[in-house]
């Protein structure tokens, strides 16, 4: 393992933090996929609210189909069903990511350029599919983005989702670096919870369905990464010396 302890590595959860993914791309291609499938389930922006406390899109349509759908438990081969549905819904979203509606957050672009002007890793930890992290890259940063990721930990390829860290642990163990010089960028509890059960340093960039939520823990709690000439808002947490995130803030947080 590298023995200092200034900031090597960035890494960056994707839905929420990267950009707003969740209301108008994967619940837009869940709705798709089930339309398709000739079900008539319609995920509300208020109900996605609720499913969304479940990470992982196969398990949010199974924790669905126990709630709300129980006459499709007894269901022959209802894992590969669930899987097959999924694996529609992740057509779906490219489709969607493809049209280039969904924009990266304030600062995201800003901060990555920085981060790779100045050598420093940048590595991505998150739930959804390599597809849906390379559907949305492409369609924002361009393809050649994707390479700018040393490592890229997505979906299956831990056995356990947020909140637990296996996906942090992972990400960590091909890094080969400590948590202690790293920092995690979050938008969700189930971000937090995962990034800190890794012993990682965490930035929350509060997104739209997670306002409400319990970010304790975090080193700093923001409506945004904020940019030099729209500042972020501080929520709660360490005070920074400028109101957009930068390099420096981010070594300035690991303190
Ligand atoms: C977001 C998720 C994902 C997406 C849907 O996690 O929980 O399940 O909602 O994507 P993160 P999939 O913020 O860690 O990226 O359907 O591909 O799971
Ligand atoms: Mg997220």
């Amino acid at each position: 393992m590298n023995s200092g302890n200034t900031l090597q590595a960035v890494l960056f959860d994707v839905d929420g933090t990267l950009a707003d993914t969740e209301q108008d791309g994967h619940r837009i291609a869940f709705n798709q996929a089930f339309q398709e499938n000739d079900l008539d389930w319609q995920w509300s922006i208020d109900l996605y609210g609720e499913l969304l406390q479940v990470t992982g899109g196969k398990e949010r349509i199974r924790y669905y189909i126990e709630k709300y759908a129980p006459d499709r438990l007894g269901k022959v081969d209802l894992k590969d069903w669930i899987a097959y549905l999924h694996k529609t819904k992740t057509g779906f979203y490219e489709t969607l990511m493809e049209k280039g509606n969904i924009p990266l957050r304030p600062g995201v672009a800003r901060l990555i350029r920085e981060l790779r002007n100045k050598k420093i890793t940048l590595a991505i930890a998150t739930t959804t599919t390599m597809e849906n992290v390379t559907a949305l890259l492409k369609s924002t940063l361009g393809a050649e983005s994707i390479d700018w990721f040393d490592v890229i930990g997505a979906g299956d390829i831990v056995a356990k989702k947020k909140p637990a860290p296996d996906i942090y642990h992972w990400v960590l163990k091909e890094l080969e670096l400590d948590p202690q010089q790293c920092i995690a960028i979050e938008d969700s509890e189930n971000g937090l919870q995962s990034a800190l059960a890794a012993n990682l340093p965490t930035l929350i960039t509060i997104s739209s369905y997670n306002r409400s939520q319990d970010f304790t823990g975090a080193r700093a709690v923001l409506s945004d990464l904020g940019e030099p000439d729209k500042p972020f808002t501080l929520i709660d947490g360490k005070a920074l010396t400028k109101q957009w995130i930068d390099y420096d803030e981010l070594k300035g947080l690991l303190k």
